[in-house]
């Protein structure tokens, strides 16, 4: 019912991925509280991995089991020393061959949050793959991308770099819309698989905790959805802290979707521009598929280098769009001021917009954001011009904005989703763009003028995996219990009451004109 799928989601949200008290099979972890180098944790499977039981170790600090520790890092400057190792760091530092015993060669890896440190021990490189492993980040991915065919291509040859680099099946980078949603923009994979590109999946498959951790961590391994965890065990009931841990056990919510999409191995890395989760990168194998922390790095690292990518196309694109808009809002300029001078100068002051003026005002307001209609607004007056609204509805809806908006530019692609009574035009302005300027007049009191822009809806194609509002969660009658959607069919939506969104650039557009309008009115009145 639709209750408990709700309920069920809430409970998505909830769950404490860093919380659990159990790591993946695929190595061994040490911790401790941070400050203090007594061993507070050790997972159930040190012995397993170092020869040493995890109750032999519990209370002793770390150098009774490593007298040198920490190791010199070689050819850097590290920081880190026997005093502050187990200090909270933002650098995760990993150790080469720390253990080297009859259990074959271990590597360490060192995080440190707020609350806990952590020492987990992986396999150590085989020599034979340590070619591959440190061999640097091909030079094509350092190419700044211009154009958007660059920019495509780019993202491409990441994707098959990395399908090459990790030898999953399926390599995916899958993009964050303002919505939550996410969508695959590129994927390279084995020709006998269905792309999955171009797909939406919602939100909620992803919870906002997962999203958190990919913020602290580049990249996380799932090296196998059948493997059963291993439990921590804790020095006087402490409760371990795995943000930073790359062995975290996998929610259980998370290895039935996987199961459900038919993986055994996944292998994702975080895009994170600007403090900001732009995308992940998640790899697919059909097979169990782990691959050592060298090559997660090197990884890490390629994909770090496409964020500068990202990074810089977003900015020289934003660039030429800002230069390209400066004469085009001049000339806007310029009309409004034609259009008020002959509209004062046959005393209809903003009344219709009937003179040429006011039409070239119109034609130039509407191009500046790519609107199909626009009003301008002040308390007595309204002009409109294009594809637009009554007056009544102008009015009710700037009543809405000035009641329910701070902001001096506002824009949405969805306002009847915001302001329900927009439904009704739903076909003429499904976007609203609104610039509202401060106007002081001569008395020194101030008035307020506001230009409005409309897009209408657009019946807009999305391919979704599975249908979102069915397949989210489904009734799983023999376990009884709420399981995630099984389906990943295609399926196909048609929204509506959304516009075209508005850009970027748009945006930019609009505040710059408002900033430019705002200058002009006040110099007139301080003349
Ligand atoms: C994690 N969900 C993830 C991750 C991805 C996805 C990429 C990161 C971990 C990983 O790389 O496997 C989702 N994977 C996708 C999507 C595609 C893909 C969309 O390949 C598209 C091609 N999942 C649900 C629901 C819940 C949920 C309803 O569908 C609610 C409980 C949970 N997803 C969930 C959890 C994690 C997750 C808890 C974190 C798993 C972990 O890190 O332990």
């Amino acid at each position: 019912s639709e209750l408990s799928l709700q309920g069920f989601l809430v409970e998505c949200e909830r769950e404490q991925l860093h919380r659990v008290q159990a790591i993946q099979p695929d190595g061994a972890l040490l911790g401790g509280v941070e400050g203090d180098p007594h061993i507070r944790f050790a997972s159930a499977n040190l012995a397993d991995w170092i020869g040493i039981a995890w109750e032999e170790v519990l209370g002793q600090p770390l150098t009774a089991l490593l007298p040198d520790f920490p190791p010199p890092m070689p050819g850097t400057t590290s920081t880190v020393n026997a005093e502050n190792w187990m200090h909270s760091s933002t650098e995760k530092r990993l150790f080469r061959h720390l253990f080297d015993g009859a259990f074959g060669s271990l590597d360490g890896l060192l995080s440190c949050n707020e609350h806990t440190w952590l020492l987990e021990l992986e396999p150590s490189l085989p020599a034979a793959q340590q070619h591959d492993a440190y061999r640097p980040v091909p030079h094509h991915l350092y190419r700044m991308p211009y154009t958007e065919p660059d920019w495509r291509q780019q993202g491409q040859a990441l994707a098959d770099e990395l399908r090459a680099a990790t030898g999953f099946d399926r390599v995916m980078i899958y993009r964050f819309r303002e919505d939550g949603c996410g969508e695959v923009i590129t994927e390279s994979l084995l020709s006998n698989l269905s792309p999955y590109l171009g797909l939406r999946y919602p939100a909620s498959d992803i919870p906002q905790i997962a999203r958190t951790l990919y913020l602290r961590n580049r990249h996380r391994q799932i090296a196998n959805v059948a493997a059963s965890p291993v439990a921590i065990h804790s020095h006087d009931d402490a409760q371990v802290d795995l943000t930073l841990s790359d062995l975290r056990a996998v929610s259980p919510v998370h290895l039935t979707y996987l199961k459900n999409m038919g993986v055994t191995a996944s292998l994702s890395f975080s895009l994170t521009l600007y403090g900001r989760l732009w995308g992940l990168i998640a790899c697919h194998h059909h097979a169990p598929r782990n691959l050592p922390l060298a090559v997660r790095e090197r990884c890490a690292e390629m994909a770090q280098v496409f964020t500068l990518a990202i990074g810089g196309y977003q900015n020289h694109r934003r660039l030429m769009e800002v230069n390209g808009s400066d004469h085009e809002i001049v000339n806007l300029l310029d009309a409004l001021q034609d259009a008020e001078v002959s509209s004062t100068s046959t005393n209809r002051h903003l009344k219709r917009a009937s003179t040429t003026p006011s039409q070239t005002l119109g034609r130039a307001l509407l191009s500046l954001v790519s609107a199909e209609g626009a009003a301008l607004v002040d308390d007595k007056h309204i002009i409109t011009f294009g594809v637009a609204l009554d007056h009544v509805q102008i009015r009710e809806q700037l009543a809405w904005l000035q009641n329910n908006l701070v902001d001096q530019v506002f824009a949405t692609d969805a306002l009847s989703a915001l302001f329900p009574p927009a439904v009704e035009y739903a076909d003429r302005a499904s976007g609203l763009l609104a610039v509202r300027v401060g106007r002081f007049t001569h008395v020194g009191a101030q008035s307020e003028r506001t230009f409005l822009w409309w897009r209408p809806e657009q019946p807009r194609t999305v391919y979704w995996a599975g249908d979102p509002r069915k397949d989210v969660v489904s009734f799983d009658a023999e376990m009884q219990h709420l399981t995630p959607r099984s389906s990943f069919e295609r399926w196909i939506e048609t929204s509506s009451r959304h516009s075209e969104p508005w850009s970027d650039s748009d945006l930019l557009r609009a505040k710059k004109f408002r900033n430019l309008v705002l200058r002009a009115v006040n110099a007139e009145v301080l003349q």
